[in-house]
């Protein structure tokens, strides 16, 4: 299985800049590569990754999405004058050039190729390419908006051609419209291109109606192209995180991608004076992790834009952090996306729902909604007014990512041990005694106290939180004899010593614990039988249709658990799964690596002993942060299931702000 993190930036792409007044892109500066790459050093960063090397694109790679004609005009950039240069950009709109910038585009190429080459060939399992000029607004035969040839496009056709990779997910997080990627692949069926982007209902630049939520791609490609529109500035965490668990996770699920290529802008966070949103940096390691559980874990980043030299800089190091497997940063007080974000997330959903069997159930659209109707720009309560604010704006510097010296212990029966790799802990504790074990468990009987299975149990779990809290060891694997005794405890200690919030997910019938009012736990139980009326807003029993509905399941992360994970932010995560809950090990492995994103992945898998080695052995991977498996190409979800996550998100969407997916007056 492939390991290492790639990363790719040679200081040649700082050599070229603008040469001339122009207010539009006096913003692309080469200290946008210099703070991104210093922040990275300071953070002692780049030698934890793979440093790869450049290299020039050839002719044959730029043709593979550029026409000869325009390749041989841009050729000839490095021998043209200063005003010729000048002259030259006029056609192509918000681009400028310089004698050194067509060597430069041909490294950003090449660093993007060498990418796809090493995370392709297995040399790397996921890596960024730090490049100037960005790429995702240049077309077949333009330049424009800063770009001279499409990174991203050429990086993706090369990986379809050389490695005859099929069906590759472009995610596009940059605050503008990638047009060029969009243009690219709109009728390709086997690139599905996503896209948020400032949009203001055609107001901001490119100011192109085809940015807009009903451009579903072309012919074959229908379906294929997913643009998400940002009607208004001032889109925060909230807006993101929505986004990702309404609109682009479960499609790309569903897509089922062989290669993620991401086309990283920065622009996306706060203190852009493009794009003017919300979103701090933290929230760049959120989105990385959640994309790392696709396609294997392949995954090549390449730098768009980003213009604040604050905010991008540590948006970069967020986005590596992640890529390299360092726990993400608790995001607090997480809330509801803002009204115009839904209605964006609403009119994409339904306007895909004829393509996507995780949109069925969305309302489709009656017709599309003309923007002409929104002609002028409205006062929302929601949001700042564009150009607003962004002077004197400000946000806390990320906190420090610091990974425990062991990642993962375990505590397994003996003859079990040599199933998960060496490099997990082995934690055999002594005995807790019936004393300490009464006291975190008032409903012991003298059976129990007597054993020693279960004290021995106790006693691991107790040592494993211990350590969890010292930051020794950032997850654990348990197999125990009496999961519902030790979850009990598992609770009370950690509430007792490590936070104040549990999350316990559980795979079975049983109610596990106790449900408490307090709200200091949070119990989202997936059960294929009915379930008692839940007594509290944190006990959440989802009902599945039996656990082999692989589709409903993961609807049911994506759109369900996920968004009630991080509105409640959890200091701790416990995942256990009841015997036999016949959980395949691929669903099994997404739920565990995805959940990784919450309580900093201090985490928690307990196991009722007699499970098979096989499960062991993939928990243990996912623990130590091997990429979830691929769930291949899913089934249509069982109507019941999806029907019964439906429901549980209207019931629950006013406590919980994430599960919304619709706007008020839409549908
Ligand atoms: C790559 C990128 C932005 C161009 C803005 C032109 N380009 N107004 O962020
Ligand atoms: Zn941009």
């Amino acid at each position: 299985m492939a390991s290492g993190t790639a990363l790719i930036y040679d200081e040649e792409m700082t050599r070229y800049k603008l040469l001339w007044v122009d207010p539009i892109c006096k913003i692309e500066v080469p200290e946008r590569l210099v703070v991104s790459y210093a922040a990275l050093q300071k953070a002692g960063l780049t030698q934890r990754c793979v440093a790869l090397p450049v290299r020039e694109a050839t002719d044959e790679d730029i043709l593979l999405a550029h026409s000869t004609e325009y390749l041989e005009a841009v050729k000839k950039t490095p021998y043209m004058t200063l005003e010729e240069l000048m002259t030259f950009a006029v056609p192509y709109g918000d681009v400028y050039f310089h004698p050194n910038i067509y060597h430069c585009a041909k490294l950003a190429i090449g660093a993007t190729l060498n990418l796809v080459d090493a995370v392709m060939t297995g040399k790397v399992r996921n890596g960024i390419a730090l490049v100037r000029p960005p790429g995702h607004h240049s077309q077949r035969s333009t330049a424009n908006g800063f770009c001279i040839f499409n990174n991203v496009a050429i990086g993706t056709l090369y990986a379809k051609k050389k490695y005859n990779v099929r069906r590759v997910l472009i995610v596009d997080w940059d605050i503008h419209h990638g047009q060029g990627l969009q243009y690219c692949f709109e009728e390709d069926p086997d690139v599905l291109y996503f896209s948020w982007h400032r949009y203001e209902h055609q107001k901001f630049w490119p100011n192109l109606r085809e940015s807009d939520y009903d451009s579903v791609g072309k012919g074959r490609g229908a379906g294929f192209n997913i643009n998400l529109p940002w009607n208004k500035v001032g889109m925060d965490s909230n807006d993101y995180l929505s986004v990702f668990f309404h609109v682009l996770l479960p499609v790309a699920y569903e897509f089922n991608p062989e290669l993620v290529m991401l086309s990283a802008g920065f622009d996306s966070a706060i203190g852009d004076p493009e794009g003017e949103m919300c979103a701090t940096p933290e929230i760049f390691g959120h989105l990385t992790h959640l994309l790392m559980s696709l396609a294997g874990g392949r995954l090549c980043a390449v730098l768009e834009g980003g213009y604040n030299l604050t905010s991008l800089p540590q948006s970069v190091c967020q986005t590596v952090q992640t890529l390299l497997g360092d726990p993400v940063s608790r995001i607090s007080g997480l809330s509801s996306p803002s009204k115009s974000a839904l209605e964006s997330i609403q009119s994409v959903r339904s306007v895909h729902q004829q393509y996507w069997a995780c949109f069925k159930h969305v309302a489709a659209k009656p017709g599309y909604e003309p923007h002409t109707k929104h002609s002028k720009l409205e006062a929302g309560q929601d949001g700042l007014q564009p150009g607003e604010e962004t002077k004197e704006i400000s946000w806390p510097e990320p906190l420090l990512r610091l990974p425990p010296p062991t990642r993962t212990a375990v505590a397994l029966p003996a003859g079990l041990e040599d199933s998960v790799p060496e490099s997990c802990k082995r934690v055999t504790e002594t005995l807790l005694t019936p004393e300490e074990a009464a006291e975190k468990l008032g409903n012991l009987n003298i059976q129990d106290l007597k054993n020693k299975d279960l004290l021995q149990s106790l006693g691991n779990v107790q040592s494993l939180v211990d350590k969890i809290e010292k930051k020794q060891v950032r997850n654990g694997l348990l197999l125990v004899p009496d999961l519902r005794k030790t979850l009990a405890f598992a609770v009370q200690h950690a509430l007792i010593s490590l936070t104040d919030r549990v999350l316990l997910v559980f795979l079975g019938n049983e109610a596990p614990v106790e449900v408490r009012v307090d709200g200091k736990l949070m119990l989202v139980q997936f059960c294929s039988t009915e379930p008692h009326e839940p007594k509290s807003k944190h006990h959440i029993p989802v009902m599945m249709k039996g656990f082999g509905d692989v589709p409903g399941f993961l609807h049911a992360v994506l759109t369900l658990l996920l968004p009630l994970a991080y509105g409640y932010d959890p200091g701790l995560i416990l995942v256990a799964m009841g015997k036999g809950s016949g959980m395949g090990v691929a669903a099994w492995t997404q739920l565990t690596s995805l959940l990784q994103g919450l309580a900093e992945g201090q985490m928690l898998v307990l196991m009722q002993q007699g499970d098979e080695e096989e499960t062991i052995r993939t928990t243990a991977a996912s623990l130590l942060g091997e990429p979830a498996q691929s769930l291949g190409t899913l089934g249509d979800p069982l109507p019941e299931s999806m029907d019964a996550v439906e429901k549980l998100r209207l019931k629950l969407e006013t406590q919980w702000g994430l599960l919304q997916t619709r706007g008020q007056n839409l549908p």
